[in-house]
């Protein structure tokens, strides 16, 4: 079975003003929706980074796919070598989104080939992604309550508001949890951190773990915090958390972090690929590595990542940024099959509405928190065609081609800096 034809289709859906180090989600964000087609008319689907230098890395390798047995997942990482290498140099991208990151090109495009290539081999065996990938061991897969301090709407006035309202205040963040817990039923809670001043931030997880107790609670300044912060921080989120995620910038700073307090520290910033992994674990910097298959290479490279995790006694959890429904199922999928793939993934799915889903029947349900993977073949999942037309259609109506959280925060606040530290 050989490829045929791939589409690569850019989509935009609506994102809400989610406030993050880097300053603030633009009103929309952007995906590509990648279709794999086969000479016997069967589609693998894959979704993969939207902004303009990743766009322009799938639109260049697809074509040159064509004839490439579906199996051949060797050969899919020589076409996108060489296609890379004649292509100028991608810009560095958003700071908060890893997998923009130039080093992590041929990564994040071979990942948005593979998958389509897995769903593929996955339907032509007849069996789930899960089971290609070597059988799950959980079917629920449970993910947290990603939790966002963020504005009641965009600056830009012809941007409706959103559901989900303010949260500026401790309070609006324990109404955002109930909210979110009461939709999805998530039994663990992320909180976004590095915006407000840490002392807010950090009576923040307290009130969540006076309200949710019990729950394991996470905090991600995304290194925005100085040592000094995040060791004064640390004294009080001590037993309240289940990890600290990059509280600080650099590895070696997480390494001295860890010396000095202890505390397990995760991150999806200074381990974003192999390289990083053995010079962390040289420094015992990170305890915990959050995997991505956009940017690790895939879903067998995430479980590489996996082994080499259990191998060196790291824990593994997962890291996003906004997506869809194929990017949540290959991760579902992904996470059924590792075994110790243990904390509950991140996801941004719940601030995605319905309308902007790509899939047949819309959005996928999350039951207590998890979601369930199921024995339809492949990733289970099968486009739909008026909702892709809609979502390329809002692609080509905006102005946004590469993701800045910076600049749209310049919108708000022109002398608005990102440099860390900001605490
Ligand atoms: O969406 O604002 C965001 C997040 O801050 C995202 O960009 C990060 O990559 O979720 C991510 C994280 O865990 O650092
Ligand atoms: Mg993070």
């Amino acid at each position: 079975m050989r490829i045929a034809e791939v589409r690569v289709t850019p989509i935009a859906f609506r994102d809400p003003p989610l406030l993050n180090a880097a300053g603030i989600h633009e009103p929309y964000a952007l995906r590509s929706i990648i279709e794999v087609v086969t000479d016997h008319g069967e589609t693998g689907l894959g979704e993969g980074y939207g902004d303009a230098a990743a766009l322009a890395a799938l639109q260049a390798v697809g074509p040159r796919l064509v004839g490439t047995a579906v199996h051949d997942l060797n050969g899919l990482r020589r076409v996108v070598a060489e296609t890379l290498a004649g292509l100028p140099p991608p810009p560095p991208g958003a700071e908060l989104a890893p997998g923009s990151d130039p080093a992590r090109q041929g990564a994040n495009c071979y990942s948005a080939f593979e998958v389509p290539m897995l769903d593929l081999q996955a339907k032509r065996a007849g069996v789930p992604l899960h089971a290609l990938l070597g059988g799950a061991v959980r079917r629920e897969v449970p993910f947290s309550a990603y939790l966002f301090y963020k504005y009641a709407r965009h600056i830009e006035p012809e941007e409706s508001a959103d559901a989900w309202g303010e949260a500026l205040t401790p309070d609006q963040i324990v109404a955002q949890a109930q909210r979110m817990i009461d939709l999805y039923g998530f039994a663990s809670i992320k909180l976004k951190a590095g915006t407000l001043p840490p002392d807010v931030e950090i009576a923040t997880i307290e009130e969540l773990a006076r309200a949710f107790p019990g729950y394991p609670l996470r905090i991600d300044p995304n290194g925005a915090w100085s040592m000094e912060t995040a060791i004064a921080a640390a004294n009080r989120l001590r037993g309240l958390i289940e990890y600290y995620e990059d509280p600080v910038d650099g590895l070696e700073a997480m390494a001295e972090l860890h010396r000095r307090t202890g505390l397990p520290l995760a991150t999806n910033m200074v381990v974003t690929c192999f390289d990083h992994l053995r010079r962390s674990v040289g420094m015992d910097a990170v305890q915990i590595v959050l995997s991505d298959h956009h940017y690790w290479g895939g879903l067998r490279d995430s479980q590489l990542l996996a082994g080499m995790c259990a191998t060196f006694g790291l824990g593994l959890s997962m890291h996003s940024n906004s997506h869809l429904a194929i990017s949540l199922m290959a991760m579902a999928h992904l996470a059924a099959a590792t075994p110790n793939l243990t904390y509950a993934c991140d996801t941004h799915y719940p601030w995605v509405e319905d309308a902007d889903e790509v899939v047949l029947g819309g959005k996928i349900a999350f039951t207590g928190g998890c979601v369930e993977v199921t024995d339809r073949p492949g990733l289970g999942l099968e486009l739909d065609s008026a909702r892709l037309a809609r979502a390329h259609a809002t692609f080509n109506r905006i102005a946004i081609r590469t993701r800045d959280d910076t600049g749209q925060m310049r919108k708000y606040d022109p002398g608005f800096s990102p440099a860390k530290p900001r605490y």
